[in-house]
């Protein structure tokens, strides 16, 4: 990347972040007052009355009174499925299959499912639980995957735990086409493993998209974007479309090779040859990025030309292969040329294969899923936009985790507006579970998304040994401080040194000692690759708890009067050098409970010095 680039790249980033955030409340007064301009997490924890099932399902009804047992497995011998294909389907879910075991019967036909009021979509299914058993009626392989994951849910839900479970009926089917995550942020892409984990996450939680663009891969992006993975890495790449395969999550490799391109029959055969090695590799699907590139790349007649070629010269000419997708280099409001001839979003609506998915990331560079944003881009495109929503990516502030609720995506959307959502997760894979459990859920059905519930339900899906401990770190560590502001500490109130009530104190004393607990309780969840990711958070969150502890007792010791205690006890709560730069590179608690520390101890002191009359 040129010096010029880097630092676009550098502004856009911070600013395309930020600007949101000043162009509602203007400028943020400072890290004293509390924050202005964080919308609150909407949503409230509901009862499931034992029975989670990610994402919700459309229409469902219970029984409580009458229940069937499980204890045996599954007898599939009437299924319509070919029992070879739904034995490996049954087993890679692990869902026992015994001829001595209840029916389990699937009937797997779009006209007949159609017949029974199953919504002729792909991925739709009904699944109802009686006396005779199980019975499925799905739309189409799809819908069959998604009811017996929804089947192995209930299974795994609290209602279970006695090998019973209720007489229940479902009626389901994904409100977006497009579900998923687009593994498009800088820093470290993810490893091999971190990838097989997240494909079985998708597939577990009915998102359907994994597109792959790491910016950091050099295979995807320039100069190497020419060049075919070695040995060792197309071997991954074939493990991943087989993982994603397994899963129904579409598989989609993107090239990202706008910054050097040159439009001519060179590099267009490039192009072809490396699309051709990665058909090779099992890869049905592309996505060609031109986004934070300058120079000839950022041509939008070329952009589009090369696309539509590509569909004639190569898709059609494999005839198994998807409709190429397409990130613009202009993909937010925030500096897409707005005309409706000269825009590259116009331009794309005008010569743009009318089946190419077009990635927009909104109103700003990391912005909330809005009518408004899609009114503005699907006009200029003539087709629903693909929403690229960067949350919960952290390139932009490397030092924070983003695990608070999934919000800001309006529930009101449907498929004429937005094809789907497809989240740019942060480096850390397995934290960035918690954010995909909630686009999944919201893509899956818009109306009934419930960011807060969905959030309470993924803690406690993903570290099911600590989950309260989980969720005391998560409340705490959700802000960026910059950027993409998020709710953090909702539930913390915090107060200066001299104006406070003895509830509060208590209140916040009770809190800070959670985290210390919660920092140790979080070593034994089961999931090591999230703990270790998660680990020097966790370090920077003990102390935190520790310092905002000893922050608690200095008020009361200045209160005390003793000055030689008071001045002893400062300096023991002041953060070192060292111990600041620890912070620095892991930081939490940046909304409420670093700012209480700091605002104390300086508020504290300033007043200590006044009344000495210094
Ligand atoms: O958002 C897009 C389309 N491109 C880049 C991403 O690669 C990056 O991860 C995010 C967040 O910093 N911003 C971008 O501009």
């Amino acid at each position: 990347m040129n010096k010029k680039l880097n630092l676009f790249l550098a502004l856009t980033l911070v600013f395309g972040c930020c600007a949101s955030i000043f162009a509602q409340d203007q400028v943020l007064e400072s890290q004293r007052k509390e924050l202005k301009g964080i919308k609150p997490v909407p949503g409230q924890k509901l009862d499931h009355k034992g029975i989670i099932i990610n994402p919700t399902p459309q229409e469902m009804a219970v029984n409580t009174a009458k229940s069937i047992s499980i204890g045996k497995g599954f007898n599939i011998s009437k299924s319509s499925v070919a029992l070879p294909d739904l034995k490996e389907e049954m087993s890679f879910l692990n869902l026992p299959v015994n001829n001595q075991g209840i029916a389990l019967n699937i009937t797997q036909n779009s006209a007949k499912a159609e017949k029974e009021g199953v919504k002729n979509i792909a991925g739709a299914y009904k699944l109802t639980v009686g006396n005779k058993g199980v019975d499925i009626l799905s739309y189409d392989s799809d819908g069959t995957f998604y009811a017996l994951q929804t089947l192995k849910q209930i299974l795994e839900s609290p209602v279970a735990e006695k090998g019973k479970i209720p007489y229940l009926s479902i009626k389901d089917y994904p409100d977006l086409p497009i579900r998923g995550t687009v593994e498009g942020f800088y820093g470290n892409p993810w490893s091999h493993e971190t990838r097989l984990s997240l494909i079985d996450f998708l597939g577990k939680n009915k998102m359907n998209y994994y597109v792959y663009g790491p910016k950091d891969d050099p295979y995807h992006s320039s100069p190497n974007w020419r060049k075919p993975y070695p040995e060792k890495e197309a071997q991954a790449i074939k493990e991943l479309v087989d993982a994603s395969n397994k899963n129904h999550v579409n598989f989609v490799w993107a090239i990202h090779p706008g910054q050097d391109i040159k439009w001519n029959d060179e590099d267009y055969n490039n192009l072809i040859n490396k699309f051709n090695m990665m058909y090779d590799l099992g890869v049905r699907a592309f996505a060609i990025f031109f986004d934070d590139i300058e120079g000839e790349g950022t041509d939008s007649r070329k952009q589009t030309a090369l696309l539509n070629n590509l569909t004639n010269d190569f898709v059609k000419a494999k005839g198994d292969v998807a409709d190429i997708m397409i990130c613009p280099t202009d993909y937010t409001e925030l500096w897409a040329n707005p005309d409706l001839e000269k825009g590259q979003l116009a331009i794309y609506g005008e010569t743009l294969n009318p089946n190419a998915e077009v990635f927009w990331t909104g109103q700003f560079v990391c912005s909330d899923l809005t009518p408004q944003t899609l009114e503005f881009v699907d006009s200029r495109i003539k087709r629903p936009a693909l929403y690229w929503w960067n949350f919960p990516v952290t390139d932009y502030a490397r030092y924070m985790l983003m695990q608070g609720p999934a919000y800001g995506l309006d529930n009101t959307l449907t498929a004429d507006q937005v094809s789907g959502v497809v989240s740019n997760p942060m480096e850390h894979g397995e934290a960035s579970k918690l954010a995909l459990y909630g686009v999944g859920d919201y893509t899956w059905n818009v109306a009934d998304y419930n960011p807060i519930d969905n959030w309470e339900r993924g803690l406690v899906e993903i570290a099911p040994e600590a989950p309260e401990a989980y969720r005391t770190f998560a409340i705490h560590n959700a802000d960026t401080g910059k950027g993409y502001r998020r709710d953090e500490s909702w539930e913390t109130p915090v107060f200066s040194f001299n104006n406070y009530t003895p509830e509060q104190f208590d209140a916040l004393k009770a809190e800070f000692e959670n985290i210390v607990n919660a920092a140790q309780q979080m070593q034994q969840i089961s999931n090591k690759p999230l703990l270790n990711e998660l680990q020097p958070w966790l370090t920077e969150f003990g102390k935190l708890g520790e310092r905002g502890l000893k922050t608690l007792e200095l008020i009361k010791i200045y209160e005390g009067g003793d000055e030689v205690e008071f001045l002893n006890a400062y300096i023991n709560n002041t953060m070192s050098p060292v111990e600041r730069d620890a912070y620095n590179a892991h930081r939490v608690g940046t909304l409420r409970l670093q700012p209480f520390y700091e605002n104390v101890m300086t508020d504290i002191l300033q007043d200590y010095n006044a009344k000495k009359g210094k």
